[in-house]
């Protein structure tokens, strides 16, 4: 089988991919045209449109990430071949990892602290029991489902919400518009792990924002896509540095509708927004490796696959 890689670093994981899976001959894009259209398989980030519509036998697609909405929106994507996507793959520790800090920096008053320093100000706050924090995490796929774990663990009460029914331990498990409604109304600190699917596109409006308790706090190491960001900056209230807190008392955000997040956006600025550039779950080479070893394998075998459903976006 011919794999041809397309993402950054190409190299490293063509040499990694080779190794893996001795059986298979490994090319980048950069390989002759009459090589790259003779590809069985593409195992890609982001590719673009040329490189999806030259293979002439393609018979797969590894999409080298979680979400596949570069794939599935890109006009020239053929189709009828079926896509694979990595699934966990490292990312949800991470992701966890950014998560707990993020619920630590507004439990733990991080951000009144911070403007306190600014102003010399010595106040100690009294600490809220962690009994008393419930956290939401919308999205209860392979890295939702994770991430809520790793929070419940920590002590915190978890609610979490997915498009269709689930039950997990430890979490309460919500689904439906009901069930957004009613976990927005209990959170102190709302987390997005969703999908970026026309179903999700600004999922976070002002009607949902609305809904959560005065004085939340929202994490999106998701998609910027889920969140309505006129009606984010008008829930956060005023940009002054002082004490005045919005209805929502702070955002931790990981994920834009346009990256790099340009530098015209008022939310750098924003004294009550933390900004970090798309790197709460970098995807890691070694389990990834792993996860498109096992694809190709089982598509050569024509063992079942865990396929991605282009109607539902994930
Ligand atoms: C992914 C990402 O989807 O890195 O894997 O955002």
């Amino acid at each position: 089988m011919r794999v041809l890689i397309h993402i950054d670093d190409a190299e490293q994981w063509r040499d990694a991919l080779a190794r893996r899976l001795p059986e298979a001959e490994v090319i980048t894009s950069d390989a002759p045209a009459s090589e790259r259209r003779a590809a069985d398989y593409l195992a890609v980030w982001k590719p673009p449109g040329w490189l999806l519509r030259e293979p002439t036998r393609l018979k797969g697609i590894v999409n080298l990430g979680a979400g596949v909405e570069a794939l599935l929106s890109n006009p020239d994507l053929p189709v009828e071949v079926p896509i694979v996507k990595l699934r966990d793959a490292g990312m949800s520790e991470l992701i966890g990892d950014y998560v707990r800090y993020g619920v630590l920096h507004f439990q733990r008053d991080f951000d009144r602290y911070r403007r306190q320093q600014a102003r010399a100000e010595w106040r100690e706050h009294a600490v809220d029991d962690k009994g008393n924090w419930p956290v939401g995490v919308l999205g209860l796929g392979a890295i939702g489902t994770k991430v809520a774990a790793m929070v419940a663990a920590d002590g915190f009460p978890v609610h979490g919400w997915s498009r269709s029914p689930k039950t997990l331990e430890a979490i309460t498990c919500h689904h439906g518009d009901d069930g957004l409604l009613a976990l927005l109304t209990r959170v102190r600190t709302l987390v997005l792990l969703l999908p970026d699917t026309p179903a999700t596109r600004h999922v976070i409006n002002a009607e949902t924002l609305a809904a959560l308790p005065a004085g939340a706090s929202l994490i999106n190491p998701g998609r910027g896509s889920l969140i309505d960001e006129a009606a984010l900056l008008n829930a956060l209230g005023p940009a002054s540095e002082g004490e005045t807190e919005g209805r929502l008392r702070g955002a931790i955000l990981d994920a834009f509708p346009e990256e790099p997040l340009p530098a015209e956006s008022p939310l750098w600025s924003h004294p009550r927004v933390w900004i970090t550039p798309h790197m709460a779950g970098p995807t890691l080479l070694g389990a990834a490796l792993d996860q498109v070893t096992d694809a190709l394998r089982a598509f050569e075998a024509g063992e079942p696959l865990d396929i991605v459903d282009p109607d539902a976006g994930y």
